[in-house]
């Protein structure tokens, strides 16, 4: 098995309800180890850059106020299999959907408001990581 990075966020809903340390917790459970955190508040434009793959989808722009409603946690989760692996964790988009003991069954709140983001693959993990931390701010 292959040693991946893979960028996780915990969203605006997460941090307003206080919870992100259940979050971290649950990821390093499962093996995820931080290597990268910062706590920001997204301007419009981060959001939409950071979104930009999403911008024809109806909910875009809805995304981008909710993502930048209030302060995210942005994380460099490393470990094998980290982009399956934090998925796994994170459960489906929508917490209805999710396996029960997941991030987003048990604390999201909607299909919007679902805790975390996690990088869909290996590839978009790379970009992703490069358009949020400095390659000195992944420290270990
Ligand atoms: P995932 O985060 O599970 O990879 P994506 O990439 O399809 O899901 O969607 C990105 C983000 O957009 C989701 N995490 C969620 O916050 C939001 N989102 C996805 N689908 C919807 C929807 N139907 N309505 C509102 N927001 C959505």
């Amino acid at each position: 098995m292959a040693t991946e990075r893979t960028l996780s966020i915990i969203k605006p809903d997460a941090t307003e309800r206080n919870i992100t340390g259940k979050i971290i917790t649950k990821l390093e459970d499962a093996g995820l180890r931080v290597i990268a955190s910062k706590r920001v508040w997204w301007k419009k434009k981060d959001a939409k850059e950071f979104y930009e793959v999403h911008k024809e989808r109806p909910f875009y722009e809805e995304l981008v106020a909710y993502m930048t409603s209030g302060p995210i946690v942005i994380q460099v989760l490393e470990g094998e299999n980290a982009v399956a692996k934090n998925r796994e964790v994170m459960g489906a988009t929508n917490p209805v959907d999710a396996e029960p003991g997941t991030i987003r069954k048990e604390l999201g709140v909607n299909i919007e408001r679902n805790s975390v983001h996690g990088s869909d693959s290996v590839e978009n993990a790379k970009k992703e990581i490069d358009m949020c931390f400095s390659n000195k701010e992944l420290v270990g």
